[in-house]
């Protein structure tokens, strides 16, 4: 097939997914076309199976914001009609699955027929796209499309009770390449960011509110005060410099390493014995995923689609929101015992295997299969 994908290309979960999905179908035969407005961050493979087609939003002094669905949907045309694109997925409804909407119409007009896919990835529903400002336009264009994925049943649920949905909605998890995370690999260079008595926990995010990352630092701080421990912090956003001077008010500094942006996140985790992720919401936890990838039980929150994903006792542990001794105390419970440890790290890995690229890449292909032969029919 040849597939048109369109993403965020920048760090958040849905570009990730995004892109990950691009390469396995490229892996798997498919043509994939990526259309944003910048090289999605983790795609270095551009090749014979996968183009990369940007988008440009020329600035012009009379726009107070520049029109981006726009461009998106007139360049959405311009590559369907020049590469013969069979079908476009995009991820993230906003302003995604509107601007497909209008590509779709307008090659229409052309005598060109071009099924939409949407996926919905979370904050599209619950943070955003919800909100009275955007929900007459999300409501519309996640109904027109024609088929419709969330990434959790929780958040199939809230699309639901949020809109008035008139189409299907296809749970398709999201996945994990199990290859790139190497479980037990030795050569992490561990030895420079902890010595060999330290626990080492992490957090990565976007630092956005909806992440609570001052209970990250909350809970280390319980940790440390009874395991040695070092606590990475990967990632860029609004929440970082409160989260610094929380470390400086409880004398922390020392042992806290904010990492930025990291296009090294497996490197990062291979070093991990604890991920804390203690989200407000969470239609799924990507990051949770990746940790548990490279045996890295998760101490989280229990919203959203996070119990979907890390099973309580046994990936990691459950607490409630903002129920930072909870999550406390299950974190000293893992970290003091090495054989507890061992054995979480190994249930981590194994929870891991259920969202396994494998299994979860040939949902979409069956959608997209399903999708264009409806479409045939008409
Ligand atoms: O978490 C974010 O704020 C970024 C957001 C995104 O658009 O990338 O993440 C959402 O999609 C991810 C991929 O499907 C999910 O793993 C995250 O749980 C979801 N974030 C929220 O629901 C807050």
């Amino acid at each position: 097939m040849k597939i048109g994908i369109v993403c965020y290309p920048t760090f958040g979960g849905s570009g990730v997914v995004a892109t990950e999905l691009g390469i396995e179908l490229s892996k798997r035969g498919h043509e994939v076309h990526f259309i944003t407005y910048k090289q999605p961050v983790r795609l270095e493979l551009l090749g014979s199976h996968v183009h990369f087609h940007e988008v440009v939003v020329q600035e012009y002094p009379l726009f107070h914001y520049q029109p981006y669905e726009l461009a998106l949907s007139s360049k959405l045309v311009d590559m369907v009609k020049l590469h013969q694109i069979e079908i476009v997925h995009v991820h993230y409804a906003i302003p995604h699955a509107y601007a497909a909407y209008m590509a779709k119409k307008m090659l229409h007009e052309a005598g060109v027929y071009l099924p939409v896919v949407t996926t919905l990835h979370g904050t599209d529903i619950t943070l955003v796209g919800s909100h009275p400002f955007y929900k007459t336009a999300v409501e519309f264009s996640i109904n027109k499309s024609d088929a419709v994925t969330s990434v959790s049943e929780s958040l199939k649920q809230d699309t639901l009770r949020l809109f008035d949905i008139t189409n299907d909605i296809h749970v398709v998890t999201n996945f994990i390449d199990l290859e790139k995370h190497n479980y037990g690999f030795t050569d992490c260079q561990r030895s420079m960011m902890a010595n060999d008595d330290e626990r080492i926990i992490t957090h990565i995010s976007n630092f956005r509110p909806v992440k609570r990352i001052q209970d990250v630092i909350k809970v280390f701080y319980n940790v440390q005060k009874s395991i040695p421990a070092k606590l990475m912090m990967v990632g860029e956003g609004p929440e970082k410099e409160a989260a610094e001077d929380l470390c400086a008010n409880l004398g922390i500094e020392d042992k806290v390493v904010f990492f930025g942006n990291s296009n090294e996140i497996d490197r990062i985790l291979c070093f991990s014995d604890l991920f804390i992720l203690p989200s407000e919401t969470e239609s799924f936890g990507l990051a949770a995923l990746e940790a548990m990838a490279s045996g890295v039980p998760v101490i989280s929150s229990n919203s959203g689609g996070i119990p979907e994903v890390n099973t309580h006792g046994f990936s990691g542990y459950l607490s409630n929101v903002g129920d930072v001794e909870d999550m406390s105390h299950n974190a000293i419970s893992i970290l003091s015992n090495p054989e507890v440890l061992r054995q979480f790290k190994q249930q981590a890995r194994q929870q891991a295997q259920k969202f396994n690229i494998h299994n979860i890449v040939p949902k979409y292909e069956a959608i997209y299969e399903n999708t264009l032969s409806k479409c045939m029919q008409l």
